[in-house]
C-alpha cells in the first residue's frame, strides 16, 4: 500500500491493454475507457509503454513501479543478436569493410552526453548540428580518417530497454565510469547488456579532474566485476580522462579503432536487410517515426518493415543530419517514418 492509499503494483516497460486489465482487476473496457479519456485510443492488443499504463492504473487505485530487471536473467538471454547471425551467415565474398557502431554507456551523469559533445567538436564530420541531430544522440565523426558511428544512451535507472538495444546494435561499448563515483548499479547493468550482446568493452574512467577521483579505486571495482584493466595485465582498455576538461579524448579514440581494427566488422550492402530499431514515438502529423540502424543490406523508401509485431511501408528516410535520403545502407543512421 502506498503513501496515497493506493495498492502497488509492478508493470514491464511495455504491456497490452488486455494484460494490464488483468493486473489491476478491471475489464479491457475500463481500459480502453481510461485511455480514450487520456487521448489515446487503443485496442485490446495494443502494446502501451509504462508510463500510459501507470497513468491509467493510477486512475483505477494502483501506483505502478517499473518491473525491476533481473540482471542474471539478462546475461541468461544472452544471444549473439540476430543481425550478427545473419551477417555470419553471408557469402564471405560479399561482404565489404564498414564503420564501427560504437554505444556509450554508464550510470547516471557519468559523463556520457559530454563526452560524446567533445568527441563532436573536436571530430565532427557534420558541419551543421541541428536540432534532429541533437535529439537523436547519434552521430558519425572522423577520426584520421575513418568513421565511427556513436549512440548515446540515457544512464537513468527507468531507461533499461534504451540500454539493452543500444547494446544489441553496437559492435563495441563505451562504458563511461566516473572517477569519482567508481562503479554503480546502472554500470553493473551496462556491463550485463555489452556481455549479452558478446561486444567488447573499453572503459572511459572520466572526471579524472575532480579533486575527489580516485582511478585505483575504479580500476579495483572494475576488475571486480570482471573488467581487469590492460595495466593489471587484462584485456580491457581502461582510458583515464575528462570529457570536460578534453583530456584523453585521443586515446579513446585510439583504442576504440584498435578494438575494431581486432574485430571483423562487415556487412554485405546487397544482402538480406536487417537493423536495430533505437528509439520509436509517434508524430500526430508524421505517424510512427523510428530511428533505425542498418547492419546489412539496403533500405529503400518503399520497402515494408517488420518490427516485432508491428509493420509499415517507408514513407520517408532522414540521416543522422535530417537530411532526406532514399536509400540506407549499413551503417549510417537515419530517421524514417512509416
Ligand atoms: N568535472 C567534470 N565534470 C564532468 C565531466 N564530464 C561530465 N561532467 C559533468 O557531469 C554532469 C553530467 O554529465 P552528462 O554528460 O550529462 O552525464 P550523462 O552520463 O550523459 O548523464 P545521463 O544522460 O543523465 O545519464 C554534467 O554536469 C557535466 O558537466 C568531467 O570530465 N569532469
Ligand atoms: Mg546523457
Amino acid at each position: 500500500m502506498s503513501e496515497n492509499g493506493h495498492k502497488t503494483i509492478e508493470l514491464p516497460p511495455s504491456i497490452t491493454v488486455r494484460d494490464l486489465a488483468q493486473s489491476i482487476n478491471a475489464s479491457p473496457i475500463e481500459i480502453i475507457k481510461a485511455l480514450m479519456a487520456n487521448g489515446v485510443m487503443a485496442n485490446i492488443n495494443q502494446l502501451i509503454d509504462f508510463d500510459t499504463a501507470a497513468v491509467v492504473a493510477s486512475e483505477m487505485g494502483y501506483e505502478a513501479a517499473l518491473e525491476t530487471q533481473d540482471l542474471a536473467k539478462t546475461e541468461d538471454i544472452g544471444e549473439i543478436p540476430l543481425w550478427r547471425q545473419l551477417i555470419a551467415g553471408e557469402d564471405p565474398g560479399s561482404l565489404t569493410a564498414r564503420p564501427p557502431v560504437v554505444t556509450i554507456l554508464g550510470h547516471v551523469d557519468h559523463g556520457k552526453t559530454t563526452l560524446l559533445d567533445a568527441i563532436r567538436n573536436t571530430n565532427v564530420v557534420d558541419d551543421e548540428a541541428g536540432g534532429i541531430t541533437q535529439h537523436i544522440g547519434a552521430y558519425q565523426t572522423e577520426h584520421n580518417g575513418r568513421t565511427i558511428t556513436f549512440l548515446d544512451t540515457p544512464g537513468h535507472a527507468a531507461f533499461t530497454a534504451m540500454r539493452a538495444r543500444g547494446a544489441q546494435g553496437a559492435d563495441i561499448v563505451i562504458l563511461v565510469v566516473a572517477a569519482d563515483d567508481g562503479v554503480m548499479p546502472q554500470t553493473r547493468e551496462a556491463v550485463a547488456h555489452a556481455k549479452a550482446a558478446k561486444v567488447p568493452i573499453v572503459v572511459a574512467m572520466n572526471k579524472i579532474d575532480k579533486s575527489n577521483a580516485d582511478q585505483d579505486r575504479v580500476k579495483q571495482q572494475l576488475a571486480e566485476i570482471g573488467l581487469v584493466p590492460d595495466e593489471w595485465d587484462g584485456d580491457t582498455l581502461v582510458v583515464p580522462m575528462s570529457a570536460k576538461k578534453r583530456v584523453g579524448l585521443e586515446d579513446l579514440m585510439e583504442a576504440i579503432l584498435l578494438v575494431a581494427d581486432n574485430m571483423d566488422i562487415r556487412a554485405n550492402p546487397k544482402g538480406q536487410v536487417i537493423g536495430t530499431v533505437i528509439e520509436a514515438e509517434i508524430d500526430r502529423a508524421k505517424g510512427v517515426l523510428a530511428t533505425l540502424l542498418v547492419q546489412n543490406g539496403t533500405l529503400e523508401v518503399g520497402d515494408v518493415v517488420v518490427v516485432g509485431n508491428s509493420h509499415g511501408k517507408l514513407r520517408a528516410m532522414f540521416d543522422y543530419r535530417g537530411r532526406r535520403v532514399r536509400k540506407a545502407g549499413p551503417p549510417p543512421r537515419f530517421r524514417s517514418w512509416v
